[in-house]
This record gives C-alpha cells, sequence and structure tokens, in this order.
C-alpha cells in the first residue's frame, strides 16, 4: 500500500511538472520577416521602404513634416492552433540631437482596409515604385499609382486606417539610447495568427507619436534592412508535452486495475 502511495505521489509530481510543459518564445525580426516604412508628409508622393530608419512625430527646428512608421512582421502563420501569452516589440532607438523632450511612443493595429500597404524599396526618398502596378505606400497614397488611404493621408486617421485602442506604448527618454522594449496585445498578435494564412499579411503595426503632429518630438529607430532591426517576441502558453499524455496514460491503467 505504501509503496503503491509513494508511486502515485511521485507520479502526480513528475505529471505536474510535464503538464506545465516548456513556454515558447519565437523572435521575428530582419528583412526576411519584417515590413517597415517611413510615411513622411514632406516627401508626400516618396517611398523609402529599403531605406535603415524608421521615424515617428516631427523635429522640433527645420524640417518640420510629420512621420508615422509602418511594421509588420511575416511568418506567424506556422504558430496557428497556438495561444500566445505575451508579446514584447523591441526597437533600436537612435536619440537625436534636436529631440529635447521625453516623448511616447504609441503602437496601434492597422485596419484590414489599409492591409495591402506596401513596404517598397527605394533607399532615397524616390517615387514609389517600380515594377508594381500599384506602387509602394507613401505619406498621399496606401498604393501611390491607384489606392488612397481608408481614411487620410499618413494613415492618420484613428479608427479607420488604425484601430483607436492602444495595442501598446511606451515613453522614450531623450537619454534612453539603443534598445527600447513595449509590450504588445497579446490578442492582436494572436488575431494576426488565427486570421491570415500562409502568404497573406496581416495589416501590422502603426506607429506615431502621443503628440502627433506636434513639432518638437520626434524618434528615429532603425529599421529592418538595418543590423538593429525591430523585434517581435512572441511567447505561447505552455502545451502539456507528450510525456505528460504517457504518463496520465499509464495512471489511468493502474487505477483501472486496481479498481478490478
Ligand atoms: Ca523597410
Amino acid at each position: 500500500m505504501k509503496t503503491t502511495k509513494t508511486f502515485g505521489l511521485c507520479l502526480v509530481v513528475f505529471l505536474s511538472l510535464n503538464a506545465a510543459g516548456y513556454c515558447e518564445t519565437i523572435s521575428l525580426s530582419g528583412a526576411s520577416q519584417v515590413e517597415d516604412v517611413v510615411l513622411n508628409a514632406d516627401y508626400a508622393n516618396y517611398n523609402i521602404g529599403g531605406g535603415s530608419d524608421l521615424s515617428v512625430g516631427m523635429w522640433t527646428v527645420g524640417d518640420l513634416s510629420n512621420t508615422h512608421s509602418l511594421i509588420r512582421f511575416l511568418g506567424l502563420d506556422a504558430y496557428k492552433g497556438q495561444t500566445v501569452q505575451s508579446a514584447t516589440l523591441k526597437l533600436y532607438y537612435v536619440p537625436q540631437t534636436d529631440q529635447t523632450e521625453n516623448t511616447t511612443l504609441q503602437v496601434h493595429s492597422i485596419t484590414a482596409a489599409n492591409q495591402s500597404w506596401l513596404e517598397g524599396t527605394n533607399t532615397i526618398w524616390n517615387w514609389p515604385q517600380p515594377g508594381d502596378p500599384d506602387g509602394a505606400s507613401c505619406w498621399n497614397r496606401l498604393r501611390f499609382n491607384n489606392i488612397a488611404w481608408a481614411g487620410s493621408s499618413g494613415c492618420s486617421t484613428s479608427g479607420t486606417d488604425y484601430s483607436s485602442a492602444l495595442a501598446g506604448s511606451k515613453v522614450v527618454r531623450t537619454l534612453d539610447i539603443g534598445w527600447i522594449e513595449l509590450d504588445i496585445s497579446a490578442s492582436l498578435v494572436q488575431d494576426w495568427i488565427d486570421d491570415y494564412s500562409a502568404g497573406e499579411k496581416n495589416p501590422g503595426l502603426l506607429l506615431r507619436d502621443a503628440q502627433d503632429g506636434v513639432a518638437g518630438y520626434q524618434l528615429l529607430f532603425k529599421s529592418s534592412e538595418s543590423a538593429e532591426s525591430p523585434i517581435l517576441e512572441v511567447t505561447f502558453v505552455p502545451e502539456p508535452t507528450a510525456m505528460a499524455v504517457i504518463f496520465t496514460g499509464i495512471l489511468n491503467m493502474v487505477a483501472f486495475k486496481r479498481r478490478k
């Protein structure tokens, strides 16, 4: 009897450890997994999707053009069936001499109506986009040649161009050189996984300044074309391991024999 009880206790402990499984965290980064582009009001018909920087907000002095940036992460369909526990966006921040104030970066999900935004490949401000009949994205147009933004220029209308709800935010201090991290809505990333099939691109994220359109605040980050690409880390809810399933079967067999 004592042996059976000890065996049972050990089994329960073992099962508890295995049922917890292991957290799987994936990391998406680089030009093959990330698409990003700057929209610049001062170069409103130009695309620079292949550039090494992303910017958000307006300069303090000189060129006061407003900027937004768009980012999407690819390949999430491979994780269908898994449940997102948490998601983190990591951006490499490059302080600028004109940034004199701490600035709040706001991240929103882009609406499905703007899903077809196209990164483009220009590395200098230039007309978008050779090779694509609809053109790439720029401030004035979702697709330069043919398609307007669902709401307004710059993907700027809350509730139409992007979801009014914040997907994440972060106060970026002038001294925050290097990587910054912000939590991204787990349910949003779950939607990207569940709702978009292989090869189909999710709408992604809009990055904007909390004081959008107010001069004095502009954040500069590195793009997916740089060595310090934006990163999306996603952690999934642990699944019961195969060993837990096997030992659950053994436990059931032992219980069945004892009842006999
Ligand atoms: Ca890019």
